[in-house]
Formats: structure tokens, sequence, C-alpha cells
């Protein structure tokens, strides 16, 4: 085998094993959302983007206060639906695992039409409870 071909290949192997990590890392580009009282920012990445209708899937939602620590070891609840049709999910998400470093792992997520759907993440840590609502457009 020549040697160009090996190092091609090689660089090729590279390339696929960074893409096999990016989900895992892909929530740093992610919109802040600041929460009501300040005190956290609240990203989130979609396991499914564009996110579709009627599908499950899971978010990794990365939450820092403020100043820019990672938040962990918070206690955190998700509800949401749509204002404009007074309903609510039809699923009940929930923190599946704390992945550390302020990431937290958010499973059972559908949305099950399309329109104007609000999301509202709960944070408790320290003594102290804030939240976050993330308005979304599908
Ligand atoms: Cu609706």
């Amino acid at each position: 085998m020549p040697s160009e071909y090996r190092l091609s290949s090689c660089l090729i192997l590279v390339v696929v094993l960074q893409m096999m990590a990016l989900p895992v890392l892909a929530d740093a580009d992610e919109t802040p959302h600041l929460s009501e009282q300040g005190l956290y920012s609240v990203r989130f990445d979609s396991a499914l983007d564009p996110i579709e209708i009627n599908r499950i899937h899971s978010w990794l939602l990365h939450i820092e206060t403020v100043d820019g620590q990672s938040l962990e070891n918070a206690e955190i609840s998700v509800d949401g639906g749509m204002p404009a049709h007074a309903h609510g999910l039809p699923t009940q998400p929930r923190v599946a695992a704390n992945l550390g470093d302020g990431n937290y792992r958010l499973e059972g997520v559908r949305f099950h039409m399309p329109g104007s759907w609000e999301i509202t993440i709960t944070i408790e840590a320290n003594g102290t409870t804030d939240r976050v609502v993330i308005a979304l457009e599908l």
C-alpha cells in the first residue's frame, strides 16, 4: 500500500472519530437562555436537529451560573406545552443522567404538532429555584 494512501485513510479515521464524539460536545455553540431570576444560563442541544414532529428524542442541557461556572448537581424538572392551544406536552420529559460539568441528559422529549411551543426548565440548586422558559417554533 503506498504510504500516501495509508496517510489519507488515517486522516479519514480521525475525522470519523471526531464526528462520533460530536453529539456529546455539541452543546457549546447553542444560544444561551437566561433564567427568570437571572441566576442561570441554559443551553440545549436536541439530538434531533431539526426537531421532527412526533419523534421522541433527547436533549442535552448545559447549565451555568451567570458568572460562567458549570452548575453541578441541580434538581431539574421540565414541563411545557402550547400556550395558544392550552395543552401541555404529550410526554413527561425527565433528566435521566447527570453527565457532570453542568451537562444533563433530558429524555422523552416529543412534540405532537407544529406551532409555538414553550419548554419550562425548573432548576433547583443551592437552596434556590429558578426557571428558564424556552420558546420553540416547530
Ligand atoms: Cu397544540
